[in-house]
């Protein structure tokens, strides 16, 4: 091992830049963060490399700052909590054009971060280490994340981001620092993990994966991660980003179903083999389409709250319908449909009233009765949310 008298190039003043900043997430981490900036300081060593480790904590009362300032790293003190505040701070703090990121819980070899350096080199923007490419040794990854979390969740974000990456919530992982500055991180838990891979993915980064191995952590206590909490974070952060699939044409293919069979059944019923479908299946269509036009109207506004925070990637096509869909041109198209509703309820109402109020062939009646509700509802519905996406799009407003 070497002594401390050989660290000085931790130690450089704050203004010198080096090729290559190990960041690490620390809260509590007095058990295994000396072996981790050890284990980052062999790969600096073997490899020659111009380095620094930089430990992002959150304020740990076991004395991990302490025996990281020992062992030479900087350390940077993030009061915002969380392991994506504390990661994008340390990023912040780092002086490297490249930015390795790696757990402080001696479950990453810090070792396998120099091929991500290489890649990083020939020109890769983003480097994800992958453990399902790599190794996952036994008793490093509870069952439920190696078999239902992990899996699923890079599925899904395969599925909705159109990318490759095998391993989204991989802890090793390595990208330039422009393409920190590119991404604009704003989430501050474990879910930041996904966000550096959708961010990546959407911009069109140049994305390259390296197996790396997954060691059990070296602290006796229980990890920070909580597998339902975290996960669920996960998969409404990427649900959240992803309307379009989750929302959008889910509603859509139902509004269109509804609207199929509120056309079918508009003159009358409708046999189908010894089935005859009615105005109960009328009422069913109109169901379809009122709460497949709330799924699309809510598909928008995460849409626009994601562009709006700035959490999702942006989209210009957004920018311009606030030009043409304007709350006042909003507000007229959903009065207008409602009015046409009204008519149509109104209408039989009159024809009710002038045969005296008495009783109804609902058979027949129903049939406008039902268009004429689920066009109120559907304006009404429009009024509402037209409201609701201009106090979204408000910043968006100039002037
Ligand atoms: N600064 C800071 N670091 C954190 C926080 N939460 C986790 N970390 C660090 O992030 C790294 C990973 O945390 P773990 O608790 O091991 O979570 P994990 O590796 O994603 O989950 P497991 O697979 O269950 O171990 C460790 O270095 C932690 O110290 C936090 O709130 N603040
Ligand atoms: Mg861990």
């Amino acid at each position: 091992m070497t002594g401390h008298t050989d660290r000085g190039y931790l130690l450089r003043p704050m203004e010198r830049p080096v090729e290559v900043s190990f960041v690490m997430p620390c809260l509590d981490e007095a058990e295994t963060l000396a072996a981790c900036i050890r284990a980052a300081r062999g790969c600096i060593d073997r490899n020659g490399l111009d380095a620094e480790v930089v430990i992002a904590d959150n304020g740990s009362t076991d004395g991990s700052q302490e025996i990281a300032r020992a062992e030479g790293a900087r350390v940077v003190d993030i009061p915002e909590r969380g392991y994506g505040a504390a990661l994008i701070g340390g990023f912040e703090a780092a002086r490297g054009e490249f930015l390795i990121m790696g757990d402080a819980d001696m479950s990453y070899d810090f070792g396998e971060a120099m091929p991500m350096v290489e890649a990083l080199r020939a020109g890769a923007d983003l480097v994800m280490g992958s453990r399902f490419k790599g190794r996952i040794e036994p008793g490093a990854m509870p069952p439920l994340h190696r078999w239902l979390g992990n899996p699923v969740l890079s599925f899904l974000g395969r599925f909705l981001f159109k990318t490759e990456i095998s391993d989204f919530h991989c802890g090793l992982r390595a990208f330039t620092k422009k393409t920190f500055r590119a991404m604009n991180l704003r989430t501050t838990g474990m879910e930041l993990a996904s966000e550096i891979v959708v961010k990546a993915a959407t911009a069109k980064l140049r994305i390259a994966e390296v197996p790396v191995t997954l060691r059990p952590d070296g602290r006796s206590r229980s990890p920070h991660l909580r597998t339902w909490r975290d996960g669920w974070r996960h998969l409404r952060f990427l649900l959240t980003l992803s309307p379009r699939y989750t929302l959008f044409l889910p509603g859509f293919a139902l509004f269109l179903a509804g609207a199929a069979l509120l056309a079918a059944l508009a003159r009358g019923p409708l046999s189908v083999g010894d089935a005859v479908l009615d105005v109960h299946t009328m009422l069913v269509g109109s169901l379809f389409m009122i709460v497949g036009f709330q799924t699309i109207t809510v598909a928008f506004v995460a849409r626009i709250y994601a562009v709006e925070e700035e959490i999702g990637p942006p989209a210009p096509w957004l920018e311009k319908s606030f030009e043409v869909f304007t709350l006042e041109r909003g507000l007229l198209g959903g009065l207008l449909v409602t009015a046409v509703g009204i008519f149509l309820i109104a209408r039989l109402a009159l024809e009710w009233a002038g045969g005296g109020f008495g009783p109804l062939d609902s058979s027949v009646t129903l049939r406008p009765m039902v268009f004429g509700s689920t066009l109120a509802a559907i304006g009404i519905q429009t009024v509402l949310m037209s409201f609701v996406y201009s106090m979204l799009g408000i910043k968006r407003r100039r002037g």
